[in-house]
């Protein structure tokens, strides 16, 4: 048999490559990382879009396989190398970090998405206040239901850390990260505090959102 080293690719300042890296990183797992994307290119060149043919980041790849969408590619170095701790083996446990992982995708992120790109990404002098004003509204309640939900959880999941604390992880910090007032919500900080100490953060959730 051959051996390989896993390759990641993306930029570190998305979000979507930094759970990815996170999550190889929790397996211990030896990888690679190469910037793609935005100002590094590359994902329009017929080599990436063979892999990715989205054109975005980030892709994995594990031999023969070549993997995108980050948070199946999540689950996928969870199952591989970092079950049972990270990908609970009972069925009831694993689809109750799955539908988290969903939420955060198609909730979260959405409603977050907008406030994060005027804020950071966006020029002051152009910035769409109105735009800002609504992602805040919409991310309210969501925070207030992860404050409740850990209030009584140690983790998403139940009371390991598990897959689901990654991709939700990666969007608080990004949410925390803006430069703006929020309310107190101390579970949720609690979580947060305890997630993002986690040795395999490292060089992932100490950067600055860009
Ligand atoms: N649903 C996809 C979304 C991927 C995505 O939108 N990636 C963005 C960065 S977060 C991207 O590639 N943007 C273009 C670029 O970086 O060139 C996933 O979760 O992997």
């Amino acid at each position: 048999m051959t051996a390989h080293t896993l390759q990641i690719w993306g930029r570190l300042n998305s979000l979507n490559v930094r759970k990815v890296v996170w999550a190889a990183q929790e397996t211990g797992v030896p990888f690679t990382r190469t910037d793609a994307g935005m100002a590094f290119g590359i994902v329009k060149t017929p080599a990436y879009l063979q892999m990715n043919p989205n054109a975005l980041v980030p892709t994995l790849q594990d031999g023969d396989l070549a993997l995108w969408e980050s948070n199946v590619i999540v689950r996928y170095l969870c199952a591989k190398y970092g079950a049972p701790a990270l990908y609970p083996q009972d069925l009831a446990q694993r689809f109750d970090a799955e539908r988290w992982m969903d939420w955060q995708q198609t909730t979260l992120n959405r409603a977050g998405g907008p406030a994060f790109l005027q804020l950071i990404r966006t020029p002051e002098d152009k910035r769409d206040h109105g735009a800002i004003a609504q992602s805040v509204a919409a991310m309210a309640p969501l925070l207030e239901q992860l404050n409740t939900h850990l209030a009584d959880h140690a983790y998403l999941a139940g009371e390991h850390f598990s897959m689901a604390d990654i991709p939700v992880g990666c969007d608080i910090h990004r949410w925390f990260g803006l430069p703006q007032a929020r309310p107190a919500l101390p579970h949720l900080e609690r979580w947060y505090a305890s997630v993002s100490s986690r040795p395999a953060t490292r060089g992932v959730l100490e950067l600055p959102l860009t």
